[in-house]
């Protein structure tokens, strides 16, 4: 089989860089590992920011996001027995996110692939990359071979593309944080119109949403906790300290559909490309999810990626080419700022003296009363417009 574009993995980066390509007449193939069900199920970002929700619109796979999605104009910080909240329509005007699963988009972006009769093959195994000096090529299952000018690792943290790359070609960097998140999903309406983020003495909390009759949350818990340390009238406990902080304030409970430990990490591999291998989404970087990054940074990256790729088939200019890991970058880099600096906002770190408590305190005393500073958190956390970044 020959393809002009093999993309390995079929999250959200690999699906949309498929479609894109499409859009400008170029071919792909993805090989994802997963069955279609499980791709669909599996429950992971909420956050869309402003520059994501334009890309999805444009590529005309944003018309149930549009429909289902739940535009917010801002969010709640919570601590200190108070509530403040940053007001994106008053500091970061024009611009806000929208809140709609990560599986929606891969529904979305699945259904248009398939629709247009584009290549995807689910459980595919065994996927090993070849040539990237050469002429590239993928082999996978019993002896399949995919003959590509280009790859995309679009397979994720654990993905096999970037495992392939010899390890003296990238530089990798790195932070590992001493906790980690449970989220759950439970079927109960969300009790507050906007999200919440919550620093208190017990650990961090988020109250977040799918739908008017689904709610997302997230608790700080140790490393090594495991699913079956939290029974659902444990999470329920647990959310309700420390989210009913503030006088009014009451959480709706309900049956617990989902939930699952996330490990909190930021790592960055430098650069994004070897050879004829480009690297998008979390197979390049990975942001501990506070900022709600991780999702809208893959976006970005397929973005920046289908350009050059388009450049170079129409001119035979390599110039995007060369330059898409350093254009990539720039972004990733300020992401993986304002995540680690989000979770250092908001987490309590066992650690953790009186000193680096009060300096906690202080920031967000700042964040919540200085304009400057909340414009800061609001136009980092609303995005930045893909041409100034
Ligand atoms: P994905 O989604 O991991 O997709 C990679 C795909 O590759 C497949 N794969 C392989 N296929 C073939 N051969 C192999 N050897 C393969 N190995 C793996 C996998 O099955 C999978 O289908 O990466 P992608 O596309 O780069 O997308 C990245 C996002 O998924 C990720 O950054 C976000 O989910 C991060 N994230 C958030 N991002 C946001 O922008 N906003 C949020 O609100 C947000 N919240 C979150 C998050 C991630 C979380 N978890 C669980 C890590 C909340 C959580 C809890
Ligand atoms: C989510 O809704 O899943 C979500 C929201 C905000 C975050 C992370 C995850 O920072």
């Amino acid at each position: 089989m020959r393809t002009q574009v093999g993309i390995v993995g079929g999250g959200p980066a690999g699906l949309l860089l498929s479609h894109l390509l499409a859009l400008r007449g170029i071919d792909s193939v993805v090989l994802e590992l997963r069955s279609r069900e499980y791709c669909e199920r599996r429950v992971r970002a909420g956050v869309l920011e402003q520059g994501t929700v334009d890309v999805l619109t444009a590529a005309g796979v944003g018309e149930r996001l549009r429909r289902e999605g739940l535009p917010h104009d801002g969010i709640e910080l919570r601590y200190g027995g108070g509530t403040h909240r940053i007001a994106f329509e008053k500091l970061v005007p024009g611009r806000n996110i929208t809140v709609y699963g990560q599986q929606e988009v891969v529904k979305d972006l699945i259904e248009a692939r398939l629709a247009a009769e584009g290549k995807i093959h689910f459980e595919v195994d065994d996927v090993r990359v070849h040539d990237l000096d050469g002429s590239p090529y993928i082999t996978y299952g019993d002896g399949q071979r995919l003959d590509c000018d280009v790859i995309a690792g679009c397979d994720g943290f654990h993905g096999v593309t970037r495992a392939s790359i010899p390890e003296d070609a990238l530089t990798t960097f790195q932070r590992d944080y001493p906790f980690a998140w449970l989220g759950v999903l439970a079927r109960v309406p969300p009790s507050a119109e906007e999200l919440i983020y919550a620093r208190t003495p017990k650990g961090f909390a988020l109250h977040s949403m799918r739908s008017p009759e689904v709610s997302r949350f997230y608790l700080q818990v140790p490393t090594d906790t495991r699913e079956e340390d939290w029974p659902d009238e444990r999470i329920w406990a647990e959310l309700k300290e420390r989210l009913s902080t503030v006088p009014g304030f009451t959480l709706h409970t309900g049956p617990i559909l989902e939930k699952s430990v996330t490990p909190m990490r930021s790592f960055v591999t430098e650069p994004m490309r070897h050879g004829k291998l480009f690297l998008a989404g979390d197979a390049a970087h990975i942001v501990p999810p506070t900022g709600a990054k991780g999702l809208n940074l893959a976006v970005a990256d397929v973005t920046v990626l289908t350009d050059a790729l388009a450049h170079w088939y129409a001119t035979g200019e390599t110039g995007l080419l060369d330059s898409y890991s350093a254009t990539c970058l720039r972004r990733v880099w300020r992401a993986q700022h304002f995540s680690w600096w989000m979770t250092h906002l908001l987490h309590t770190f066992d650690d953790e003296d009186a000193y680096g408590e009060r300096l906690q305190t202080s920031y967000l005393d700042y964040v919540t009363s200085s304009e400057a500073a909340a414009t800061t958190l609001a136009e980092n956390y609303v995005g930045m417009a893909l041409g100034r970044l």
